[in-house]
């Protein structure tokens, strides 16, 4: 960490700004950070790279594992690359350290979007506080749109909270899903339909007629659940991310997302709503630090915890005591 600063603020942006992959990397070492010093700089330079970010087509993209993202990634990316996109892949899993990241374990299923030079790929950071990882993600995506990356995909992985993390801070939100899945339909991946701006059932190759049913079946689930836009119904299709079959029709859709979204100002107005959401989220996460380590808090909570657990005081007494003391009144 000690090389972090050797670089000033000033470095770290030209950097950014002409696409360095070195530089973007420090940069983003430097915003994963949790040291104070090295917070303040970062947010020296992301206020610097705000006004040049914003740029990029967002898309979240999960699924359980097994289910095909990486290869899926490695197909869609290549593909976007090809036609001369710039693709930052980033990922999402707070419970790897950076060494077992999944992403990286998984460099070898995006063996040629790992060699090509459109193409960055970060895996998670590995701070073990899904808001620690969530703030860091989205700070990254600052820096990566400042570099000029036009898509950005986010790829999540494991617990529906990661999940509604992610679809947080994309304009699009892809569910892969496998066939032959319909009693999986309940519990958790219902939960996920909710947040689906499309569902994608991949391996078609494999499992052509169970593939029908299961494009059926989300849809009529999907069907139910009232769309999140007055002008967009996620839609279902199958793919296949190893042949890459469907595979340019799915990324044809989530272009026509983006254009409809755009013309009718949701597109902005929902990212208005996750800038204000991440504020609010901020200001209770600080205000909790803040509390909690308060000294005169701490020295205080044990006895008021047991005041309160033994119902010697209201539960409202006690707040009112540890908060006028936190806020140093009498
Ligand atoms: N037949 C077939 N296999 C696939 C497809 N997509 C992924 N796989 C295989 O499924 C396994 C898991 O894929 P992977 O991309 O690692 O899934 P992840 O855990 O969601 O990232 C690998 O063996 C892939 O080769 C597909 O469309 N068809
Ligand atoms: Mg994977």
């Amino acid at each position: 960490m000690a090389a972090i600063k050797d670089l000033s603020v000033g470095d770290l942006v030209a950097g950014v700004r002409r696409a360095d992959r070195a530089l973007i990397g420090r940069a983003i070492t430097l915003v994963e950070s949790r040291n104070p010093d090295h917070q303040t700089h970062a947010q020296e330079m992301l206020q610097q790279l705000l006004p040049h970010s914003g740029g990029a087509q967002r898309v979240g993209i999960s699924g359980v594992p097994g289910v095909g993202k990486s290869t899926f990634i490695e197909t869609l990316g290549c593909m976007l690359t090809n036609q001369g996109h710039k693709l930052a892949v980033l990922a999402v899993d707070p419970s790897s350290g950076r060494s077992g990241g999944s992403i990286l374990g998984d460099k070898t299923r995006m063996e040629r979007l790992s060699g090509d030079e459109k193409a960055f790929i970060r895996p998670s950071p590995s701070s073990g506080v899904l808001g620690g990882v969530a703030r860091a993600t989205r700070e990254t995506i600052v820096i990566l749109e400042a570099a000029g990356f036009d898509t950005i995909f986010v790829e999540t992985v494991g617990t529906g909270q990661s999940e509604t993390m992610v679809s947080d801070m994309v304009d699009f939100f892809l569910v892969l899903m496998l066939p032959g899945a319909g009693d999986e339909l309940q519990g958790i991946k219902k939960g996920i339909l909710e947040l689906a701006d499309m569902v994608a059932v991949n391996k078609a190759d494999i499992f052509e007629t169970k593939l029908k049913q299961a494009v059926r079946e989300y849809k009529s689930a999907l069907h139910i659940i009232s769309d999140a836009s007055p002008t967009w119904h996620p839609p279902v299709v199958g793919c296949s991310a190893l042949t890459g079959e469907g595979i340019s029709d799915l990324w044809a859709k989530i272009e026509s997302h983006r254009k409809r979204m755009t013309d009718s100002g949701e597109r902005e107005l929902r990212r208005e709503g996750q800038r204000l959401a991440w504020l609010q989220a901020q200001i209770r996460d600080r205000l909790m630090d803040d509390f909690y380590s308060h000294q005169g808090v701490s020295a205080l909570l044990g006895d008021v915890e047991a005041a309160v657990k033994s119902g010697e005081i209201t539960v409202t007494n006690g707040v009112t005591k540890l908060l006028h003391t936190f806020k140093g009144l009498k």
